[in-house]
């Protein structure tokens, strides 16, 4: 397939990796993002590229959530890389299976900048690896907060592009400044085939014409707030992907009260499958716990189940009443 091509830029929030000074850390805080341009050469890219097959090849081990139309492994080994890759969405918890994913959530220019925006001491808990083949979904108006709580409101997304990611393609589309009430919005489990199965954010104070889309070459890192209002649409592009691994860092002060833990309370729960990447971890002596594992997101092709609905037919519910979402 191809790929697109752009500039490098000089817009606001787009910085370099030899310029990095506290206009950074200034510019995040005000809008909720940046971009760092050039954070990784043409041999890393490629090297990530070529993992991504590996990994949707078996060749790092099965995972979980194959859909029964996915070719089987013997299959996939007659078929060029663009044919096997093109039938996953996104992969999530990819460092599980794969060495050099794990190694990319230290990456220096990275993790550079997430000292600077989180502070000296940060963890990772997840990976996400995005395909999203030319026809494939984006995913709805979202926080990732909603997901992955923090303690703090630490919680960052570090999205690597691996393709250049312009507005057919389905580049990441934010709202500026929309971290910044620290509010988590309603979300509700919407029908729109534009998007994955993934709950959708309603009822905040912005419209889509306050976002903006965050175009980027192949290289470049966006870093986001947890709390930072963010969503893709789909890919309209004829033959390009818009690849991109997604890592999310917090502060490692922040407990994570992730997953459930049986017979331990509210106040105490702190999902211990991280890696370090800056710094020290204060509870380090609670150790290490191996939960997560790598699987596929649903694409939501065969649909998103039952309770799925548009937001006037969701808001005439008792759910909706209570704001519970989905
Ligand atoms: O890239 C996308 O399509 C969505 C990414 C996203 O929401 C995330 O990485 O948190
Ligand atoms: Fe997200």
């Amino acid at each position: 397939m191809k790929t697109n091509t752009l500039p490098t830029t000089s817009k606001p929030g787009y910085f370099q990796p030899d310029t990095i000074d506290d206009s950074v850390t200034a510019f995040y805080e005000e809008n909720g993002y940046l971009v760092l341009e050039n954070a990784l050469n043409e041999s890393e890219i490629e090297a990530v590229r070529a993992e991504t097959a590996a990994i949707c090849r078996g060749e790092r081990g099965e995972f979980g959530g194959r859909g029964q139309d996915t070719p089987s492994i013997e299959e996939m080994k007659s078929m060029p890389d663009d044919e096997v890759i093109k039938h996953f969405l996104c992969i999530h918890q990819v460092h599980k299976t794969s060495k050099l994913m794990h190694q990319f959530l230290a990456h220096p220019p990275l993790v550079e900048i997430l000292k600077r925006t989180i502070g000296p001491n940060v963890k990772s808990m997840q990976s996400m690896l995005f395909i999203k083949a030319p026809g494939k979904p984006g995913q709805a108006w979202h926080q990732d907060e909603d997901f992955i709580p923090t303690r703090d409101r630490s919680l960052a997304g570090a999205w690597i592009a691996l393709d250049d990611a312009v507005v057919e393609n389905g580049c990441l589309w934010v709202i500026p400044g929309s971290h910044k009430p620290g509010i988590l919005w309603p979300q509700y489990p919407h029908n729109d085939e534009r998007f994955d199965c993934t709950g959708m954010s309603y009822d905040f104070p912005y419209s889509d014409d306050d976002s903006i889309p965050v175009e980027v070459k192949a290289g470049s890192i966006v870093f986001f707030n947890g709390y930072l209002l963010h969503r893709s649409l789909p890919n309209h592009s004829s033959n390009c992907f818009r690849r991109a691994l997604v890592n999310h860092y917090m502060s490692a002060e922040s407990f994570l009260p992730w997953t459930y833990q049986e017979g331990r309370g509210m106040a105490k729960m702190d999902h211990r499958d991280i890696v370090m990447v800056a710094g020290e971890d204060p509870y380090a002596w609670k150790g290490h716990e191996e939960i997560a594992t790598a699987h596929v997101r649903s694409a939501g092709d065969g649909g998103c189940g039952d309770g799925r609905m548009k937001l006037d037919e969701f808001k005439k519910t008792a759910t909706a009443d209570k704001r519970s979402g989905a």
